[in-house]
């Protein structure tokens, strides 16, 4: 089985670890620990947080990871590292210390296409007031990041979505020229 995985990486609030630079740099020491092998990682980011105006600048940043379990598994030990390095789960897109996403694994889509299609569609008005209680994959918001899609195309240019068949490249051509050049290597 193809257990290749994409984790985003964000903080944008200081804690244990120090500011959200240390805390991106300790948060993959854990997961080496967590028994992930670290296949490649983006340079780190600073991005303006997302609704403009919610928060401090985040910094930001891709890996790609052999992971050593299933993907609610593997989801589990991001909580768990979130919550080691000070994560307290509040608002929707509130200020945190860490978060850890995942962004795909292998190819898998969670919980089946239209399920998925169905987060992806979301309008913004509700993207705001629901979050889904089960692992959606690949993640819903991808395609939509360009602080995730510009870290990850350091890292993995050619990789494929496996729904919409788009590289990370075409994804990222597909954002509005703005929302790419807010984003600074830290
Ligand atoms: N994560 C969010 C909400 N807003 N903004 C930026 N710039 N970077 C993030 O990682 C981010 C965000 C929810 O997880
Ligand atoms: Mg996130
Ligand atoms: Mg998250």
């Amino acid at each position: 089985m193809d257990m290749s995985v994409i984790c985003a990486l964000g903080a944008n609030l200081s804690g244990d670890q120090g500011d959200p630079v240390d805390t991106l740099s300790a948060a993959l020491c854990e997961l080496v620990n967590k028994d992930f092998s670290l296949v490649s990682v983006s340079r780190f980011w600073r991005t303006p947080a997302y609704p403009v105006g919610s928060g401090p600048d985040y910094a930001n940043a891709c890996c790609k990871l052999q992971s050593p379990s299933d993907p609610r598994a593997t989801l589990d030990a991001f909580h768990d590292i979130e919550a080691q390095c000070g994560r307290v789960r509040e608002a929707r897109w509130g200020a945190r210390t860490l978060d850890l996403d995942l962004i795909a694994y292998g190819n898998i889509v969670l919980p089946d296409l239209q399920g998925f299609a169905q987060w992806r569609d979301l309008p913004l008005s509700r993207q705001q007031s629901i979050a889904p209680t089960e692992l959606i994959l690949p993640h819903p918001r991808l395609q939509d990041r360009a602080f995730v899609l510009i870290p990850l195309a350091e890292i993995a240019p050619l990789w494929r979505h496996p729904v919409s068949g788009q590289t990370v490249r075409q994804m990222l051509a597909a954002l509005p020229e703005a929302q790419k050049a807010a984003i600074h290597p830290v």
